[in-house]
């Protein structure tokens, strides 16, 4: 097969449009996961993003309008962007119903936070076919079609209804959840028949692979073949491959910004400002899958059993916002904002508080500034496909005297053992204890540690993440793919 192009199919495109002012628009990147995994990718290779602009369409400008937008857009990321309209009821059902409600919480195990609401589900099937209708649309023959993440799993059922024959690759962001779990879904036998529609399913963990294989033979029967990172599953007369694909950063892109003098400079001030002590990290999007309540506990808990630390650690938690307006996810922040002011107000002292506590996105140069400057990041997700935070904080770590402590519910555990330090975020004693551990580990053991977490990362970065996963689909890998031109606009 000749590989045309790389078609990038998500929810959401790696851009973020809104309104400046009464009649005017501005554009700006997209943040989160899958922008920071896949953006490095196609500005290397060039190729073609299509996705939801994130506002619905009634509030939209003109189609015009929104093509000098997209134009901007493609001259500032080096690639092609094609959107796919959402009406404001389609939003409701599709994204903040069947693929949040339902998926997001019942992959991530807690089953508690799922609303098996019937009348999602026909919604979430109409913008599947929409987003198939748009791919058959932009695309040709020899493009490899790769789509992405739950809201998306039926694409390659719509586009083999409209007669696409060509290869589908998907790679699933998020956990797979075990039998038990996957079986209380009403539509389980809808998506996992969807999901063998692809030539090829890609899980961040062995974990996740080996569930969704366990669901394939319960629930379906189908043979399956093939064991380490990827099995093959004879659906009729084909071949479906499920593999194992950890995803990465680009890691020289971290490790190199966060050398520079700018960086250094913010890290300077970040710690001239909170002079004679350790800080802690925490930097996560507004979710209840990212623990953050229970960190605050843990960290609590330290404070109450090893009061030594007191005055000599900061916990530095940047929330992002996220599904802003959602009322779970306000009562989430209230209860963090809660957490954060009983426990500065129990333990404040003159000149020390305990918890600094940001509610906002961070411009690029800060984040990695805390990454490079925190002596200790706390990552405890409940559970996470992966984590790349933990991954990006590594890379920054310019000195090597950070402590990775991560859960050991987020993917990147499995590649990180036995050098980051590994909680059950549930235990909040034994997180207070590596919390202590972390406080009190010498500098060689730190630096030890680190630069191998260093270079399992930069071993397994964004690039061969990609090959890994175009090796397994197609044989290819990104070398194969055409360099696209692109226009960059002098500055
Ligand atoms: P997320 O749940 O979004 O991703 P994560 O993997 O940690 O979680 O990625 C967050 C990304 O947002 C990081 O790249 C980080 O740099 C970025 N970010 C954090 N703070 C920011 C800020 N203030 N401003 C801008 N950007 C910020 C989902 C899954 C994860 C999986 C990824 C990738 O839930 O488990 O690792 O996709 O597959």
């Amino acid at each position: 097969m000749d590989p045309g192009r790389l078609v990038v199919v998500s929810n959401r495109l790696p851009i973020v449009i809104r309104r400046a002012g009464s009649s005017q628009w501005q554009i700006s990147p997209g943040s989160g996961g899958l922008v920071t995994a896949m953006g490095p990718v196609l500005k290397h290779r060039g190729g073609l993003w299509l996705g939801w602009l994130g506002i619905p369409r009634e509030d939209c400008p003109s189609e015009r309008r929104l093509n000098s937008l997209l134009t901007t857009g493609t001259s500032r990321t080096g690639y092609s962007l094609r959107y796919v309209h959402l009406r404001r009821e389609e939003i409701e059902k599709y994204y903040y119903g069947f693929s949040n409600e339902i998926l997001w919480p019942l992959f991530h195990d807690l089953f508690s936070h799922c609303n098996f609401d019937p009348c999602y589900w026909e919604t979430y099937q109409l913008v599947n076919k929409k987003f198939a209708e748009h791919v058959k649309n932009h695309t040709q023959k020899g493009d490899y079609l790769w789509v992405h993440d739950y809201q998306l799993i039926l694409v390659a059922r719509e586009l083999r209804r409209l007669g696409l024959d060509r290869q589908i690759g998907f790679f699933l962001h998020i956990p797979f959840p075990p039998l038990d779990i996957f079986l209380k879904l009403p539509w389980r036998f809808q998506i996992l028949e969807a999901l063998l529609k692809y030539d090829l399913i890609g899980f961040q963990t062995a974990r996740d692979r080996r569930n969704f294989i366990g669901c394939v033979r319960a629930l379906l029967g189908y043979r399956v073949s093939g064991r380490g990172q990827v099995n093959t599953i004879t659906v009729d007369d084909r071949q479906v491959l499920a593999g194992s694909f950890p995803i990465s950063i680009d890691y020289r892109e971290f490790a190199d910004f966060a050398k520079t003098q700018e960086v250094a400079d913010q890290a300077w001030i970040i710690h001239a400002n909170l002079p004679r002590r350790q800080i802690i990290l925490g930097v996560d999007r507004l979710d209840y899958t990212k623990g953050i309540p229970q960190r605050l506990l843990a960290f609590e808990n330290a404070l109450a059993r090893y009061p030594e630390m007191r005055r000599k650690v900061t916990l530095l938690q940047v929330v992002v916002p996220s599904r802003q307006g959602v009322e779970e996810y306000e009562k989430l922040r209230h209860e963090i904002e809660r957490l954060v002011g009983e426990i500065n107000g129990r333990y404040t002292e003159v000149g020390w508080t305990p918890v600094h506590y940001i509610f906002r996105s961070l411009p690029r140069k800060e984040l990695v500034a805390y990454y490079r400057t925190c002596e200790i990041a706390l990552i405890t997700p409940l559970k996470d496909g992966m984590n790349l935070v933990a991954k990006e904080y590594c890379a920054s770590s310019t000195e090597g005297n950070g402590v990775l402590i991560l859960s050991e519910f987020a993917g990147a555990a499995a590649q990180f053992y036995p050098h980051a330090l590994l909680v059950n975020p549930y235990d909040l004693e034994g997180v207070a204890d590596a919390i202590y551990q972390a406080f009190t580990m010498g500098q060689e053991e730190r630096q030890s540690r680190m630069r191998r977490l260093q270079a399992t990362i930069q071993k397994n970065d964004i690039v061969n993440w990609v090959n890994s996963f175009l090796r397994a689909g197609i044989s290819k890998d990104l070398n194969d793919f055409p360099q696209m031109e692109f226009f960059v606009p002098k500055q």
